[in-house]
């Protein structure tokens, strides 16, 4: 029973669905690729509106695909430049299938709480907006009228608006973002936490310090001529699968590519390119030429190893480095050098793990080459030295003189399709004395200067009641977030819980007092005002803004745009008196536009120029414009080695996805490339650690992890014995989140230690 006297299973059921497990799969995408994909979209949205929508996303007048934050080419692909990731994202909120109040009378939240993740989404999508009652376990139909009304009233008890949060999750469009920023910040607080908090807000702080901006450097063309590609901590085949088509051309033009992971995924050991014919009727090709399988969290060492070595290459006719650029672009290079001694070559080697024959291979590629990319994901950003870690790469790369010229640079990878654009339009809870300075300038209204809270700061603030309403603009916080029990007692606590949102998850069943869902169009979807068609812009990872129209008729007539909703309830609650015309500017979307121009970084004529494929936001690391960093240069930096002190008979568990999932969305119950067939309750470990606790293939486990003395336990997962580093292990989230501390996380980026946790396994009775 919860804090609201509800009986939900906020964890979910820990069932399991009858494992399969084969030899994992070696060749990514290829004809299997297409078969799922096909055989998925049909399946939820009928054959006329799955061609119609494939062959519009990410086309010059289509829409932005919903998966990843990857980049579309200027002259994509005739047969469709989607991928089976895209595909799955458009079948899942294209969907056919939809819920009502009907379906929410038949079914309390009791009892829905008790289906997993997977049933839960399946249902479809969410089509009227919706109540849940203080004491009510079922919700119930309210008019829109009515929903923003309720919202209002609760914004205007509290005691400050700094008790209000206002959650952000990276697929909603710069429009809905602006207008929301502005909101949240006309109510008065900045406690805009985002899903990026918990993402790449690591590179963020990284790559600010150290060369000024918090995004990459590199264009999409610039992966077609590299010399060397680095893949640190990401899973490009199944999570942006669109990349190995670069990653394919790079290679064609003699680029060397690297991968850093604990995993040899399947995609970077083989790879057939689905969408030419050579994938569908060759081989495929080893897109990785090496692969480091470094341990969990042991980059910065690596990264050490290499620089180390590199250092003596460079000693004897200094033509390793770039002398000219060091000189003139960054500091602290001296410094490093100096540091560098002080590490024992022996011990940076037994901690990456990665056998010496295969970093004396990586240095002298490198040591070669200059048109240098470092690509990186979650591998590198949820962990405690996250910050660290980055940093430790960038200076490989400002070593190198890899950054600011054609073919090189840093390449975070971001994940949601616009999680880079919600952050240039102002999503953030910190504050920004310029952009305060525009928002009084251009919005006519005062802005709040007191710094506001991200995910980890939110989930305690609620925890302590210090926050007593939240409402979220897509996301599913409760699943996302670390310590499931911990954010769910957190959500329980407030007043008040409000989920903008396309599909059921289970942030609507573990909710405050009253619970509110008001549901929005998915991107593929035809917004329409007046009988005229709208468009709204995102911008990828490469930092360029485009616009998406969707084509498919919307689930409902009931539901709103993102924008609208924001409009219709800033409305509501100001009464209409309010210098922003909140309404007008919710409808329509040239409004909005025109303020992102003035207030927005970078932001100009957004409405022309992000016609077509649209334009790049000025990126000063790309010009190699270092003049906001100390004495106007790049930061070459000092970092330390990681310490986990585990113990004999600890692990290092790193949650990962799986091939079927976007986030806390679940597909399918696969994961293909690894060769686990429906089942998501796994730890995949290396044969000897499952041989010395006895264990058997299959066995059922409970995962614990103890941080300051607390205990906590994942229930029952199966043990598959896997190709992975001796001490390391990995399962997937969100199934693993109740083991992750809400209160370790990465320094200065407050990301949560997802990729580093240690745990110790115990049997199960069953
Ligand atoms: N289909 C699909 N696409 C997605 C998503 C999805 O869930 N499904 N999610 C989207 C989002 S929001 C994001 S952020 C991205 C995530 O994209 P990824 O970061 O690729 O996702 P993860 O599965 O978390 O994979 C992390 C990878 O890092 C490796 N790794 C873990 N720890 C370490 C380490 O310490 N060092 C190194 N070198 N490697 C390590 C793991 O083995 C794994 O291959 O994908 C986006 N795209
Ligand atoms: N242990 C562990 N935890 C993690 C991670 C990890 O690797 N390990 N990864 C972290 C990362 S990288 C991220 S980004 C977060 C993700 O955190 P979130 O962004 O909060 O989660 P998602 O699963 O992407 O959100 C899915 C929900 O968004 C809603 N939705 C989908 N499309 C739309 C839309 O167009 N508009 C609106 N309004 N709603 C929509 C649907 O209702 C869907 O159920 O999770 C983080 N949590
Ligand atoms: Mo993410």
């Amino acid at each position: 029973m919860d804090k609201n006297h509800r009986n939900v299973n906020h964890r979910g059921p820990a069932a399991f669905t009858d494992l399969q497990f084969k030899d994992p799969v070696t060749h990514a995408a290829g004809k299997l690729a297409i078969r799922d994909t096909i055989k998925h979209t049909f399946k939820e949205m009928g054959v006329v509106d799955s061609m119609r929508g494939l062959f519009t996303i990410n086309q010059q007048d289509g829409f932005d695909c919903p998966s990843c934050a990857w980049p579309d080419p200027e002259h994509p692909s005739k047969i469709g430049e989607y991928c089976e990731s895209g595909a799955k994202a458009l079948a899942d909120e294209a969907t056919h299938s939809h819920i009502d109040a009907q379906f929410f009378k038949k079914y309390s939240v009791e009892e829905l709480s008790n289906l997993t993740d997977f049933q839960l989404n399946k249902f479809g999508r969410l089509i009227e907006p919706l109540v849940l009652r203080e004491g009510s376990i079922h919700y119930e139909a309210i008019s829109w009228q009515d929903a923003f009304d309720l919202i209002a009233e609760q914004l205007h008890e509290l005691d400050s608006p700094n008790e209000a949060i206002f959650y952000t999750s990276g697929r909603s469009s710069n429009e809905a973002a602006f207008l929301y920023g502005m909101f949240v910040r006309a109510y008065g607080t900045n406690n805009m936490p985002d899903c990026s908090n918990m993402c790449h807000e690591s590179s963020g702080v990284a790559l600010t310090e150290t060369v000024g901006i918090g995004k990459g450097s590199t264009k999409l063309e610039d992966f077609y001529e590299a010399e060397v590609i680095m893949i640190a901590g990401q899973n490009p085949g199944t999570n942006h699968p669109r990349m190995m088509t670069a990653l394919e051309k790079c290679k064609e033009n003699g680029g060397y590519i690297i991968s850093i992971n604990p995993l040899e995924e399947t995609g970077l050991v083989n790879f057939k390119n689905p969408q030419n014919l050579k994938g569908l009727i060759g081989g495929g090709e080893d897109i990785a030429d090496l692969h480091l399988a470094v341990n969990i969290n042991q980059d910065v060492p690596l990264v050490k190893l290499i620089l180390k070595r590199l250092v003596e290459k460079d000693a004897l006719d200094q033509s390793v480095f770039d002398h000219q650029f060091l000189e003139k672009y960054t500091e602290g290079y001296s410094a490093l050098i100096e540091d560098l001694k002080s590490f024992d070559e022996a011990q940076l080697l037994k901690m990456t793990g990665v056998p010496k024959e295969k970093i004396n291979k990586a240095v002298e590629v490198l040591s070669k080459k200059s048109k240098i990319i470092v690509c990186w994901a979650m591998g590198l950003t949820q962990h405690k030295n996250a910050v660290e870690t980055i940093r430790e790469y960038v200076n490989l790369l400002l070593l190198k003189g890899a950054i600011g010229k054609p073919h090189t640079g840093t390449c975070p990878i971001r994940g949601h399709s616009n999680v880079q654009g919600d952050r240039s339009v102002g999503i953030q809870h910190y504050v920004e004395e310029d952009l305060n300075e525009r928002i009084r300038e251009h919005m006519h209204f005062e802005p709040p200067t007191e710094k506001g809270i991200d995910v980890v700061e939110s989930m305690e603030a609620m925890h302590t009641g210090k926050a007593k309403f939240f409402m979220a603009l897509g996301g599913n916080f409760l699943m996302a977030a670390s310590d499931t029990d911990y954010t769910a007692t957190a959500l329980n606590n407030c007043e008040m819980t409000v989920q903008v949102s396309t599909k059921l998850n289970r942030s609507h069943l573990v909710t405050g007092k009253t619970a509110l869902i008001l549901p929005t169009f998915g991107r593929s979807e035809k917004d329409e005002k007046n009988g005229k068609p709208r468009f709204l812009t995102m911008e990828s990872s490469m930092g360029r803004i485009r616009q998406s129209k969707g084509i498919l008729k919307p689930a409902s007539e009931k539901i709103m745009s993102e924008p609208e909703i924001i409009g219709g309830l800033a409305d509501i609650y100001f009464n209409g008196e309010h210098p922003v015309a909140f309404k007008e500017m919710g409808e329509d979307y040239e409004l909005i536009r025109e303020k992102i121009d003035l207030v927005a970084k970078g932001f100009e004529k957004t409405s022309e120029r992000s016609k077509g494929f649209g334009y790049y936001l000025p990126n000063n690391s790309r010009e190699l414009d270092f003049s906001m960093l100390p004495n106007g240069k790049a930061q070459i930096t000092l970092n330390n080695l990681p310490d986990h002190q585990l113990t004999t008979d600890e692990l290092m568990l790193m949650t990962i996805r799986s091939h079927d999932q976007f986030n806390t969305t679940i597909y399918g119950l696969d994961d293909r490339y690894r060769g686990v067939y429906n089942e998501r309750r796994v730890i995949f470990m290396h044969e000897a650690d499952i041989k010395a606790r006895n264990l058997k293939k299959y066995e059922v486990v409970d995962l614990t992890t103890t941080y300051d003395g607390k205990k906590r336990t994942a229930h029952k997962f199966k043990v598959l014995p896997y190709n992975i580093p001796k001490g390391n292990a990995a399962a997937y989230f969100p199934e693993t989140n109740p083991l992750v501390p809400y209160n370790h996380f990465a320094d200065r980026s407050n990301t949560p230690i997802s990729k580093s946790l240690k745990i110790r396994i115990e049997k199960t009775e069953n």
